[in-house]
């Protein structure tokens, strides 16, 4: 039986204090609860950035297109409009549109073309968010350094601004998109990945693991606060738990990841080895951005993450950290971006975004 020993160091201050900055620099957060305030002054200001995500040029041009992409017709009610703008604007890191730009450039194709993609991920990222923060899935009353919309709005609302937003990201790929089979394989793609076998269905295994005893588990003693582990790789390797997690990620997080890079892809009339390795890179970065996020979840401040923490492991629910210790989640994530580090190296130097943004998955505190 191998055993491997992990040392666990504790997350840098530093870093996790200039990544706030990044990000409420951007977007400075709208407070109206003082519970939402509270939760933001947990941590003294950030005094610099340090970390290039690979597309702050990107993200002004995403920003300007999502608000025009807010007109949503003269028979939308205005309380719904507003709730479905709060949603889209609303100050996310906007990786999934970065990548679909990301990968069309990469791929020799335009940001402008890559822009009606881009749009549309994003409002399917955003109405999955509105619901996943629902009562009735996760609860959620913090996002984005924000109040969540059924706590800003309803929850009546919240389900309509969600409905809306999906429904709006296919309107936008047929009516933006200008070359009809473009447009035809794009539509296809993304209710491909938002559908029920991806993002949905995803969704639902989470939402059963979580209700089934199987899955439930108590926090590792490293997650519980060991400064030293010892797992026991082979039994972890074999425990059923870990396939079902990477399966449900794959599916609730890593289907818009994966779609977002092919998405440029079409837009750019990719290759087939080019889109055989931006499938290969998205798959590492999804899987990756999952396992961090779990990490996150424990060691990361609301504050900074900008959405209530700690509540993995306030419902001993099935994580990466849970299984495999906090010291092999971060290795798994290490790995995991090794690997789409190496995909982004067969684009020579148009592939550097994609290595930025890499690290950046991994890096992130935020
Ligand atoms: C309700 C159909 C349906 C699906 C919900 C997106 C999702 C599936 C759940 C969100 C819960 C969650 C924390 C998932 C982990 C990964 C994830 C999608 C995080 C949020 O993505 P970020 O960090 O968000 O890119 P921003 O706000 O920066 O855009």
């Amino acid at each position: 039986m191998r055993t491997v020993a992990w040392t666990i160091r504790p997350a840098s201050s530093k870093l996790s204090q200039s990544l706030h900055f990044i990000h409420s620099s951007f977007h400075p957060p709208q407070f109206s609860s003082t519970a939402v305030i509270a939760a933001l002054q947990m941590s003294p200001p950030p005094k610099k950035a340090s970390v290039n995500c690979g597309f702050d040029d990107l993200r002004p041009h995403i920003e300007q297109a999502l608000e025009r992409a807010c007109e949503f017709g003269s028979g939308c009610p205005t309380r719904l409009g507003e709730a479905m703008s709060y949603a889209l604007l609303a100050p996310g890191k906007r990786l999934r549109p970065a990548l679909v730009m990301m990968a069309a450039e990469c791929c020799g194709g335009s940001w402008e073309d890559a822009m009606p993609a881009a749009i549309a991920v994003e409002m399917i990222h955003a109405y999955s968010l509105i619901h996943d923060d629902l009562p009735a899935m996760d609860d959620d009353d913090l996002r984005r350094g924000r109040p969540t919309v059924h706590i800003k709005f309803d929850e009546a609302t919240a389900i309509l601004a969600g409905d809306g937003l999906l429904t709006e990201a296919f309107s936008h790929l047929s009516q933006q998109i200008k070359a009809p089979e473009k447009a035809l394989a794009a539509i296809r793609a993304l209710s491909l990945a938002a559908g029920a076998s991806r993002l949905v269905g995803g969704q639902a295994d989470d939402l059963s693991a979580e209700r089934d005893p199987v899955f439930a588990q108590p926090a590792s003693p490293a997650v519980a606060g060991c400064q030293d582990e010892t797992l026991d790789w082979s039994e972890i390797l074999d425990d059923p738990r870990l396939g079902h997690l990477e399966s449900i990620h794959r599916r609730k997080t890593g289907a818009l990841f994966s779609v977002s890079l092919d998405l440029g892809a079409i837009m750019a009339d990719a290759s087939e080895p080019q889109r055989e390795s931006l499938g290969n890179y998205a798959a590492s970065i999804g899987l990756a951005f999952q396992v961090v996020d779990d990490l996150l979840d424990y060691t990361a401040e609301a504050s900074t993450l900008g959405k209530r923490t700690g509540k993995d492991a306030g419902r001993g629910k099935l994580t990466y950290p849970g299984l495999l210790g906090l010291g092999g989640a971060r290795q798994k994530a290490q790995e995991l971006i090794a690997a789409a580090r190496c995909e982004a190296e067969k684009f020579g130097d148009s592939g550097r975004r994609l290595r930025l943004l890499a690290d950046f998955v991994l890096e992130r505190s935020y």
